[in-house]
């Protein structure tokens, strides 16, 4: 059964914007890259875009002009720009939790108002911000002190999901501007590797952990907290007053102080954070006490410079809007699969892994708002490494396989380690692989080179294959900030042609319920309670019990 919501459209197929779009894929298919360069010079500046700090160069895309104006005329028919307004000013349009979606406040300036059910939001963010910044001060300054009246040396983060993938992507990409004298690790899954390996040569009396969790029941960060509590009681000893080297981020203020946190040492945000979209709120005070809250807030910039290009420009100069549109043609009319990322910067090494949340967990949906199912293919699977390394490995697939891969190249004018000539050389590489994947290399090119005859069919690079292209200045917060904004406002581009909700994530609930039911057969010491369970599933339970000696 269906349930009507303000944002529903329907299936999208039904339209006249898609069937439009079809009947233009039919049309322009044939072209090729290299034929549309050759056919209007004038394209490349026509189809690069400046966005908060983003120079984005689109015209290595299987798209016309025509295209653009086609994809963006469905952005309209599914009512981008309402939504857009309607997520920003707060209303709820999670509808299957009935929440808003408001991270886009988590980075408006001090002194903006957005009052939501009564309650002034940017208010209260920044009061947050304010405490987070205090809190670091201490913490930075040797203010704050473990038990034994050593300074911290050492943050832990514990958390998972979006209360760990943001904070250890943020940290990697701007460890550069951290405080060098601390160290900062990032513990999330629930094998024990995870916190022995992340603990094993740090000194409890120096180490801080900050618990990140929402809700403060997810199993793996609470498994890790209490183990933590384990190992620092146990260098430490049973007296100690742990509660100087712990400190929580959540909304459940209740579960904090059972846990034995003073909700004093707790940073609370709010059920209109989704996970994934909190890395700029107290889910982010490891990178803040990385990076200093100077440096934080120069992050929030960069966050609400791109808000302002997504609210206030045109659909069809609009950044985000135009790359999500053009992931929804290629997955709906040239049959993409994945979707690549390709960072030409080492600090970005965590950046495809962020991502690969983000856009996954945001529209891999199959049904509509309203219940009805999708009737094209949603989210692409997203993937990614730091460039140059890709070339070395999967980069012959993106050449001459069988897929067609959409790429992204992100990459920054100026070096942070300027190091001989190695910048040059990194850049030399990108735009050169943007170049051969859009242009190729003909057999009557590789002929007048002198390849023989054998090996022509071999070496032919077919070309013809998008990417856009990203170059910032600088790796600084506010780039960071900026690029992460932007590839949320492709999501929900993206979402909203599909006419998914973005915002939910029901898929990871049932292996959650299941885990919870084996644990207890794997752990009993009589005979297993197994019964509901497949075959299978209960052959591999008992033989991991014997391996076990259980
Ligand atoms: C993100 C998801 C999910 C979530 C984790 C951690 O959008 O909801 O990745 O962030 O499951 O949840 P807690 O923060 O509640 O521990």
């Amino acid at each position: 059964m269906t349930t009507s919501t303000p944002w529903d459209r329907g299936p999208v197929t039904a339209g006249p914007a898609w069937q439009a779009l079809a009947a233009h894929a039919r049309e322009v298919g044939g072209e090729t890259i290299r034929g549309l360069f050759a056919a209007d010079h004038g394209r490349t500046s026509r189809m690069t875009i400046e966005a908060a700090g983003v120079h984005a160069d689109l015209s290595k895309h299987r798209a016309t002009e025509r295209t653009l104006r086609l994809l963006v005329a469905l952005a309209e028919e599914r009512g981008l720009p309402d939504r857009i307004d309607a997520m920003v000013s707060g209303a709820r349009i999670n509808t299957t939790e009935n929440r808003s979606v408001l991270h886009t406040a988590l980075r408006a300036p001090r002194g903006a108002s957005l009052v939501v059910d009564g309650e002034d939001v940017v208010e209260e963010v920044h009061a947050s911000l304010d405490r987070m910044s205090a809190f670091a001060e201490r913490v930075r300054g040797d203010e704050w002190r473990g038990s034994t009246g050593r300074p911290i040396r050492a943050v832990v983060n514990i958390g998972i999901g979006g209360s760990d993938l943001g904070p250890v992507m943020s940290y990697r990409a701007l460890r550069h501007l951290s405080r060098r004298d601390m160290v900062f690790r990032f513990v999330s899954n629930v094998d024990g590797t995870d916190i022995a390996e992340a603990t094993f040569d740090l000194d409890p009396a120096e180490t801080l952990f900050i618990v990140s969790s929402k809700t403060f029941t997810t199993q793996e960060t609470m498994t890790n907290a209490h183990t933590a509590r384990s190992w620092l009681r146990s260098g430490l000893g049973p007296d100690a007053d742990v509660a100087k080297h712990f400190v929580a981020v959540s909304t459940n203020a209740v579960e904090v102080e059972a846990f034995g946190i003073d909700p004093a040492a707790m940073f609370g945000f709010w059920e209109w954070v989704g996970g994934r979209y909190s890395m700029d709120s107290a889910i982010g005070l490891s990178l803040m006490l990385a990076i200093g809250p100077a440096g934080f807030r120069d992050l929030l910039a960069g966050f609400h410079a791109m808000d302002e290009h997504l609210r206030r420009t045109d659909l069809d100069a609009n950044l985000p809007v135009l790359m999500g549109l053009l992931g929804v043609w290629y997955r709906g009319f040239f049959g993409a699969q994945t979707h690549v990322v390709l960072p030409y910067d080492q600090y970005l090494e965590r950046f495809p892994a962020y991502l690969q949340q983000l856009t996954m967990e945001s529209n891999g949906k199959s049904v509509r708002l309203d219940g009805g199912p999708v009737d094209v293919d949603t989210s692409a699977v997203w993937w990614g490494e730091p460039g140059t390394n890709g070339q070395h490995s999967f980069f012959q697939l993106l050449h001459q396989g069988t897929a067609l891969v959409p790429a992204d190249f992100i990459f920054f004018a100026q070096p942070v380690n300027d190091v001989g000539d190695h910048h040059d050389k990194l850049i030399s590489n990108v735009l050169a692989q943007a170049h051969v994947l859009a242009y190729g290399r003909t057999a009557d090119e590789l002929r007048a080179e002198g390849v023989p005859e054998h090996l022509l069919a071999h070496k032919v690079m077919p070309g013809n294959r998008p990417s856009t292209t990203l170059m910032l200045d600088r790796l600084t917060p506010h780039a960071l900030g900026s690029l992460v904004a932007l590839y949320e406002h492709v999501v929900l581009t993206q979402g909203v042609v599909w006419g998914v909700n973005s915002f939910d994530q029901w898929g990871v609930e049932l292996g959650k319920v299941m885990a919870g039911r084996l644990l207890p057969a794997l752990q009993a010491d009589d005979v297993p309670d197994l019964s509901g369970v497949d075959a299978s599933t209960a052959s591999l339970a008992l033989r991991y019990r014997a391996l076990r000696g259980r």
